[in-house]
């Protein structure tokens, strides 16, 4: 082995920042259940809470289990920093209550997960900050959208539920050119298939809900970015703002999934892919969205952004809505559900299921088609899924 090269990225998923040593010789990092903390004296308790001293002190703002979850989520991502928080929603908001004030610009992907977009396309508004969503996966129509006041550029990518993807070296290039910072939600791609950092975002969120739990089990959620950025959300979206503090069980059940998330993305991958090329070779099948598919729209760029094209498809049926409806009934191995990233094959309609917030013409407008199916491909052997899948199709 050669010397001084830095562990690999399943090591450190593995690995990072647990000594067992430490921890009576514990393979496994123990659950602290402790909602506070003792100081040995008064002087050490004002200096903690005054910010001159580092240590736990309550539960809300900090914790060990959570704090090796968020070294381990910084590491992977290669962040100086990171936060874990009760959902991907507690991140979320956190992040965007600490970082603007009225007045402040937002730009945004047009297509988010639904309660991203209740959160950022209806709540933000009341509260003075000036949102525009666009297409994002034309970089021109962020230059337009960009304004004096923008402070920050949001997107997920793939986005939710259309595996949009958008080019995050020249988004976070123009949004640094005006002063404001990117977001990128990367829960989708993981940091085993994508790390928007190296690619010139400032920050990263997740839902650990999804594949870096990775059992449909716990909900979790985490912010990572420059130590700045996140002590900001810690002291003030986390403590005053949402009080979304992970529970110390939920982070160590992150931490455990989160060790094979390498493997599962690969299967995840490979799964998805063959049922992608099946779908697309099916006469009922109008049309289908993956990354890893040549007639995906932005397949090139998925390539060199990414180094594996994920766990998630959608696709459409010739009959519309009714035929996918139909579908949908007719599935018996895959479940109807929606979450994404665990075990199991889950499928849904995201208009009348995680994306009912876009209503009305805002489907549409948004880049949302009603009959569009999304399928979290598990890790069931590919012939069971292509059979339920397949035979589906025919009874629909
Ligand atoms: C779903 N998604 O799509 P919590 N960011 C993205 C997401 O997909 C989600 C969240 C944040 C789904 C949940 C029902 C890209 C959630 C929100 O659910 O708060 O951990 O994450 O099916």
């Amino acid at each position: 082995m050669r010397r001084n090269r830095k562990p690999g990225f399943n090591t450190r998923a593995i690995h990072h920042g647990h000594d067992p040593a430490a921890h009576q010789g514990a393979l496994e990092h123990p659950v602290y259940m402790t909602s506070t903390y003792v100081f040995d004296s008064a002087e050490e308790a004002a200096q903690t809470f005054a910010g001159e001293r580092e240590a736990f002190a309550y539960g809300r703002t900090k914790n060990p289990t959570q704090a090796l979850l968020e070294e381990r989520i910084a590491e992977l991502e290669g962040a100086e920093a990171g936060l874990v928080t009760a959902s991907g929603m507690g991140a979320i908001a956190s992040l965007l209550w600490t970082y603007l004030r009225p007045g402040d610009g937002l730009v945004a992907h047009h297509t988010l997960y639904g309660n991203s977009y209740t959160l950022i396309a209806k709540e933000l508004p009341e509260f003075g900050i000036d949102v525009r969503l666009v297409d994002l996966t034309e970089p021109a129509n962020l230059a337009e959208a960009l304004s004096d006041t923008t402070r920050m550029v949001y997107c997920e990518t793939p986005a939710n539920p259309n595996l949009d993807i958008v080019d995050i070296g020249r988004i976070s290039g123009l949004a640094r050119e005006a002063g404001a910072i990117t977001v990128v939600d990367n829960t989708f791609a993981t940091p085993a298939g994508q790390r928007p950092l190296e690619s010139g975002a400032d920050a990263v969120i997740h839902s650990m809900t999804k594949f870096l739990g990775g059992h449909s089990d716990v909900l979790a959620g985490a912010l990572v970015g420059s130590k700045a950025l996140v002590k900001d959300v810690r002291m003030r979206g986390l403590r005053y703002l949402t009080g979304a503090a992970i529970a110390p069980l939920s982070a160590f059940l992150v931490l455990r999934g989160m060790k094979t998330l390498g493997v599962r993305l690969e299967r995840h991958s490979d799964n998805a892919l063959a049922l992608a090329k099946m779908l697309e070779s099916h006469p009922k099948v109008r049309k289908v969205r993956y990354p890893g598919l040549p007639s995906h729209p932005q397949h090139a760029l998925s390539e060199r952004q990414m180094s594996l094209p994920g766990g998630l498809l959608a696709f459409e049926l010739r009959g519309g809505l009714e035929a996918g409806r139909r579908f949908l009934d007719k599935l018996t191995l895959a479940s109807r559900a929606v979450s994404l990233g665990g075990c199991e094959t889950l499928a849904q309609h995201p208009a009348s299921m995680t994306h009912t917030s876009y209503r009305g013409d805002a489907l549409a407008r948004f880049g949302l088609s009603e009959g569009l199916i999304r399928v979290s491909v598990g890790l069931e052997d590919i012939e069971d899924l292509t059979d339920d899948f397949a035979g589906a199709l025919d009874r629909a």
